[in-house]
């Protein structure tokens, strides 16, 4: 029988050894308490689980650090291409056991901390989670990092190490606070220092210009220094001895403590200059998708930017010295979203007053390195910067912008000349990088979407649809100029944190069936998968593992909430960052139909309900008000529904607090059913769906995002038969029809059981708890006007959750749809999305360590 102790050792194949550190459990074992008594100054003779995970952690960060050497001293000496990825957020989680199973030593390394009387497991969840990032775009950066490493492509991502990460949530009350992320008090392991690696950044100050001929020579004299040092984070390739880097850039200040200042007893400014430097790291934005127009946002935008270009450049030139028109056949830089789009100016900024290159020659090469990532396409989530914020602390970068846009609509003059005059202005004030406030005229603002669609390559959206809408949407005017500039590239997400990890059973059941664990690496193979769906022995393992899955999520809820919960339930999730778009609110509001169903039914009638516990969680952006009245509603039904005993056994309702990776982890793999109801056109992509897909839950959908692919390719295994959305529960208005039906919201009639339920929350039924502004953004159109259509698609809705209920009576059907979606599934790998980046993006080719 093959089982996980199996895969874990890599299927009996010779792991390839450029290791000199022996991994046997004795040598780990007495390696693990040697770094407790010499890194840690710990006791031998007692090893708590702190030390023993820093034990550990130690330990596999030498077998790290030799393989990122490897791999870098290979990569050095081929000088191959090179993909950059700039991303402002990380999402990592946690370390060890993703490292552990990376370099597939799970089995000497369990049996190694037995001996110290640990479980592994448990001690796993000693480690706090890197919470570097918001959501989605965070999280997909990481993924991405995950596959560049796993399929051996030259490559590193750059971004900022902050000292607190996304904020921790508790509920109090109900209602959420935030808690600061102080994730490295207990020191972070993952990561090498390097006091080697530093460069100076500065903001502000002026320009001092000096012209010799035709020539204008720029020196911009700043008047604030800071310095950036890199910590590198290893990041292991599954199955391959690759390891990449996560260079993050910490802030610090050029002089510590000023002296003079504290001898002439002014002891708080001594420390001035330190606090402002180090301000710049220390705390994530906890925003997603509305960009904070703040100038310390910015400063830390330019901060990363700056160091990671100037960190490649030094490179560049010390193989190439100054031969910069090579730098496009050397490097290539993702940005992720328009956080890291300042780097475009940076770079014109380096090239022309640092290295003397006539702008010709510098923007020829800017425009060829870099492209550009869209995630959104709400307008008001698009980033764009006061002129007057941008000179003041980025004077030359303005002056550059202005330059770029001067060239830019002069391009456009010509490009569009055949146009009639005021049509052709219009465009191109449409197109303007530099434009004034919509809101405010007086007012001139960068729009960075904008500078990043001139400056980059290619430009492309994260699903189908969204790539589709960019064109005719946000980007139409620029579609029309470069229409080979727009690509798509749907999201994918690494199936080894999100299954093979995370699932342990369901990836050796799958591995049993397949005879194979290549599907680890190549997930197109999950699609043998196909016939055992039919196999009603295969489906009761299946199902098993659902069930244990399950039971563990069980157990996190008692924990969380002090409840117990019946596995034998479904189990329904909704899981993302709370927004109004994601309509967490029409969730609720069905499972308040539900509750009022239940109520209404004599005992006979209720035996034949089935039973559900329902599940959401994520975090509100602190000051996203109408966000947080959606999480106080969720406990506040929760709490009426979780105690009545009519109801109790056959509806559940709990909010998880302090949702992020590792509480993913034990979500994912134990949901039956999750919903993904975003309004149509309004979710770029997702990629909790597709993590879903992959562990076998079942979707509960709009067509949005990547639903729509998820969709066809379960349609597609299912045979030319099966149509887009067999074998889903989808339901809801198109996206083509949103604008005319928002148009016509005020004319919507609603249904009796929408007004029955607002009728409810309004007189108090789930506590007298201030709901009337949530209520009124779907029903007042005075206030709100339902921009997010949540009455229309209201009865659609509870259609599909009746026909959830009718298709999980058939439980031989419901689970063979589960093994079809995991078998479908393989599209949604990172691996598959990276490889289509290198390919038609990058030009990037693999380059494994033998
Ligand atoms: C998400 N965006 C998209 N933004 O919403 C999601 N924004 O559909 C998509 O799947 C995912 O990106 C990956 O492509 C975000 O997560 C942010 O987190 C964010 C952060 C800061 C500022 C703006």
């Amino acid at each position: 029988r093959l089982d996980v102790v199996s895969f874990r050792n890599n299927n009996g194949r010779k792991r390839a050894e450029t290791s000199k550190k022996p991994t046997d459990p004795e040598t780990v074992h007495s390696d693990v308490l040697a770094k407790v008594e010499f890194n840690s100054g710990g006791n031998r003779g007692q090893v708590t689980a702190l030390l023993a995970y820093q034990g550990l952690a130690w330990n596999l960060r030498e077998h790290l650090m030799e393989r990122m050497i490897a791999t870098q001293n290979l990569w050095r000496e081929k000088d191959p291409k090179f993909v950059y990825y700039l991303s402002a957020e990380f999402l990592m989680g946690r370390s060890l056991l993703n490292t552990i199973q990376n370099l597939e030593l799970y089995e000497p390394y369990a049996q190694a901390l037995k001996m110290l009387g640990y479980n592994l497991e448990t001690l796993a969840e000693k480690e706090r989670d890197a919470s570097l990032g918001n959501g989605g775009l965070g999280r997909l950066a990481a993924c991405f990092l995950d596959a560049m490493a796993t399929m051996n492509l030259p490559g590193w991502g750059y971004g900022i190490r902050y000292k607190y990460g996304m904020f921790k949530q508790i509920i109090k009350d109900g209602e959420q606070m935030e808690v600061p992320d102080v994730w490295l008090t207990d020191g972070n392991p993952w990561e090498v220092r390097r006091p080697d690696v530093v460069f100076p950044v500065s903001f502000g100050g002026k320009l001092k210009k000096t012209v010799t001929g035709s020539h204008e020579l720029v020196e911009w004299i700043p008047d604030e220094q800071v310095i950036a040092m890199a910590y590198d984070v290893p990041i292991p390739g599954f199955n391959t001895q690759n390891t990449g880097n996560l260079r993050l850039w910490e802030s610090l200040p050029v002089n510590e403590f000023d002296l003079d200042a504290f001898n002439k007893g002014d002891i708080l400014s001594a420390y001035n200059e330190k606090g402002r430097a180090e301000a710049i790291t220390s705390v994530l934005y906890p925003n997603d998708s509305t960009p904070e127009g703040k100038a310390l946002r910015l400063k830390q935008q330019y901060f990363f930017v700056s160091a990671s270009l100037q960190d490649v450049l030094a490179r560049f030139k010390k193989v190439h010295g100054n031969q910069f028109d090579l730098l496009p056949e050397k490097a290539c830089f993702q940005l992720n979203d328009t956080h890291p789009t300042i780097g475009i100016a940076e770079m014109v900024h380096l090239l022309v007053d640092k290295e003397g290159l006539d702008w010709e020659a510098a923007w020829g090469i800017t425009t060829k390195v870099f492209a550009f990532t869209n995630h959104t396409i709400m307008p008001e989530a698009l980033e764009k910067w006061p002129v007057k914020v941008m000179r003041e602390f980025l004077p030359r970068h303005m002056e550059i912008i202005e330059t770029i846009d001067t060239q830019w609509q002069a391009f456009l003059e010509e490009k569009l000349s055949e146009m009639p005059k005021a049509e052709k202005q219009a465009a191109i004030d449409r197109m303007a990088i530099v434009h004034p406030n919509q809101w405010n005229k007086e007012e001139m603002l960068v729009n960075m979407a904008h500078l990043a669609v001139v400056g980059s390559h290619t430009v492309n959206g994260v699903a189908q649809i969204h790539s589709d809408i960019i064109k005719s949407t946000i980007f139409k005017d620029f579609h029309g100029v470069f229409p080979l500039k727009f690509q798509n590239k749907t999201n994918g997400v690494t199936p080894r944190r999100w299954l093979v990890f995370s699932n342990t059973d369901l990836a050796t059941l799958i591995t049993e069936a397949l005879g194979t664990q290549e599907w680890m690496t190549n997930c197109k193979l999950l699609e043998g998968l196909k016939p055992f769906a039919e196999d009603a022995e295969f489906r009761k393992k299946w199902s098993a593992v659902k069930r244990k899955n399950k039971e563990r999520l069980g157990a996190k809820i008692r924990e969380l909430t002090g409840d117990d919960v019946d596995t034998s339930s479904m189990f329904d999730i909704q899981i993302k960052r709370i927004h109004e778009y994601k309509r967490q609110f029409l969730n609720v509001l069905s499972v308040i139909r539900r509750y009022n169903t239940i109520k209404a039914m004599t005992p006979e009638e209720r035996k034949s309900v089935v039973p559900r516990v329902c599940v959401i969680a994520g975090k509100a952006a602190s000051s996203y008000e109408r966000a947080k009245d959606i999480i106080r509603l969720v406990g506040a039904v929760g709490d009426t529904i979780n105690t009545d005993p009519e109801v109790r056994d056959l509806l559940r309702l709990y909010f998880l607090p302090d949702y992020n990776v590792s509480l993913a982890e034990v979500i994912i793999p134990a949901a039956d059913l999750s919903q993904h109801i975003s309004t149509a056109g309004t979710e770029a992509s997702g990629t909790s769906n597709m993590k879903f897909q992959m562990n076998g839950s079942l979707i509960l959908g709009t067509m949005d995002g990547a639903n729509i692919e998820i969709a066809e390719e379960i349609a597609a295994i299912q045979g030319p038969d099966a149509k887009v959305g067999d074998g889903l529960f989808i339901f809801g208005v198109d996206a083509k029809d949103v604008p005319k039906l928002r148009k016509e919201r005020k004319e919507f009639k609603t249904d009796p059981r929408w007004d029955e339920i607002m009728d409810m929350i309004k007189k108090g039924t789930f506590g007298n708890d201030k709901f009337e502004a949530l209520v009124d953004s779907v029903n007042d159109m005075t206030v709100g006007n339902d921009w997010f259509l949540l009455a229309n698609d209201f009865a659609t809705y509870l259609d599909v959750q009746d026909e959830v209920d009718a298709m999980w009576k058939n439980q031989d059907e419901w689970v063979r749809r589960s093994i079809l979606y995991t078998a479908s599934s393989g599209k949604f790998s990172s691996d598959r999305t990276i490889s289509q980046y290198a390919e038609e993006i990058w030009d990037v080719q693999p380059l494994a360590v033998a």
